[in-house]
């Protein structure tokens, strides 16, 4: 139990995603510790475990009026968090992905005046590299951003992205936290259990950045040389495209879609190659937990991605829409078993040495200490 519990209010998506996903682990974390923690959402978000005792979520109603209702999320996440952040005495608002949640913060600290409660900004990905990006957004983002107390990112390559993208002035910290993994959960399988047969897999929220039909063509050219299987779990706008595809390359009987109802770390436990092809990728976490059960990753060469994996070492990483190297990337993962065992233990390696999660819950800790003005360090309150 803490000594001097914090009060803390976090704001992120409650869908099957990264941000989603970093947000409920560590305000789980800081609920163990013996903080309080209020989520705010549109519904409880997916990995959030609310019978873990320190929790709390207020649900973000929509306006209760027809005209405005569609657009003013911001507005009803403001409103919720006036109301708490008054009657929980919150100490500090971390919102995770600028847009709309730093929005949602500002017009609540206006309101709330000299008792607001400090502001953290976790910067995700698209919210910079395509919100911030677009003209039209880029002065309202940039303006979210500033108006906090403190920004973090979880790649290098994103904090420096958004300096340049947002044009933050230069004296703008950008603290990078990497991303994190619960490597207890996240763990190879029991060596009891069976070995996955050729199993590549495949996690995201089937945006059309994600290239899932890059995934599909990929796995076409491996399954066309050996036996596979391809594991493709989550949803999203793409997923009637992906499942096209997969009838139009005649790979049905190959490919399984889970959804999002799934036990992650089961799907990855289940797999000797995770595949993430995508555009761009602040970070991707999703291979980061693949890499935590010891299943190497065939990705693109972009983003906060080359931070995460090795290139031949914990899997490979290839230009964005090279279909044909990342498909024999795969094919030499799944016919080499020395290089697969390698590289398996490697990425295991790597996830337990750089990305544990209580680490990473040090350093945001220490940052809402420092923001709150407090002289304390982390360790006292662990
Ligand atoms: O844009 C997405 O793919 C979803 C977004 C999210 O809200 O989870 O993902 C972003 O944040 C994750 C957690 O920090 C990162 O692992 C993802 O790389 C990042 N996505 C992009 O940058 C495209």
């Amino acid at each position: 139990m803490s000594a001097d519990p914090l009060r803390l209010g976090v704001a992120c998506f409650s869908t099957f995603g990264g941000s989603g996903v970093i947000a409920s682990e560590i305000g789980m974390a800081m609920a163990r510790r013996g903080h309080h923690v209020v989520f705010f959402s549109d519904q409880p978000p997916a990995r959030l475990d609310l019978s873990c005792p320190g929790i709390s979520f207020h649900p973000v109603a929509a306006l209760n009026y027809p005209v405005p209702a569609q657009n003013s999320y911001a507005v009803s996440l403001a409103a919720e968090m006036i109301e708490v952040a008054q009657t929980e005495k919150l100490d500090l608002l971390h919102v995770h992905y600028a847009v709309p949640h730093a929005f949602g913060a500002y017009l609540a600290r206006q309101v709330l005046g000299a008792a607001a409660p400090k502001m953290l900004t976790t910067l995700h990905g698209t919210d910079v590299t395509r919100i911030g990006a677009d003209p039209k957004f880029t002065a309202l983002v940039r303006f979210a951003v500033l108006a906090g107390d403190g920004i973090t990112a979880p790649s290098r390559w994103l904090a420096d992205e958004a300096l340049r993208q947002l044009d933050l002035p230069r004296e703008s910290r950008i603290e990078v936290i990497p991303n994190f993994v619960d490597t207890g959960r996240f763990c190879p399988a029991d060596a009891k259990a069976p070995a996955a047969r050729r199993v590549v897999t495949h996690v995201s929220n089937f945006r059309l950045l994600k290239r899932v039909e890059d995934v599909v063509r990929i796995f076409a050219r491996v399954r066309g040389e050996m036996p596979a299987k391809l594991h493709l779990a989550g949803d999203g706008p793409e997923r009637s495209h992906v499942e096209a595809l997969v009838s139009l390359l005649g790979l049905a009987d190959d490919v399984t879609f889970f959804g999002e109802r799934v036990d992650v770390a089961k799907v990855l436990q289940g797999s000797d190659v995770f595949l993430l092809p995508s555009e761009t990728e602040s970070f991707g976490l999703g291979a980061l937990e693949a890499m935590a059960c010891g299943v190497p990753v065939v990705a693109s060469n972009v983003g906060g991605l080359p931070e995460v994996v090795r290139d031949g070492e914990t899997g490979f990483l290839a230009a964005v829409g090279d279909i044909g190297d990342m498909a024999k990337h795969v094919r030499d993962l799944l016919a080499d078993p020395d290089l697969h065992a390698r590289m398996s233990r490697a990425a295991r390696s790597r996830a337990e040495e750089h990305f544990q999660l209580e680490p990473a819950v040090d350093r945001y800790q220490a940052v809402y200490r420092r923001l709150l003005g407090d002289a304390r360090t982390s360790s006292s309150t662990r």
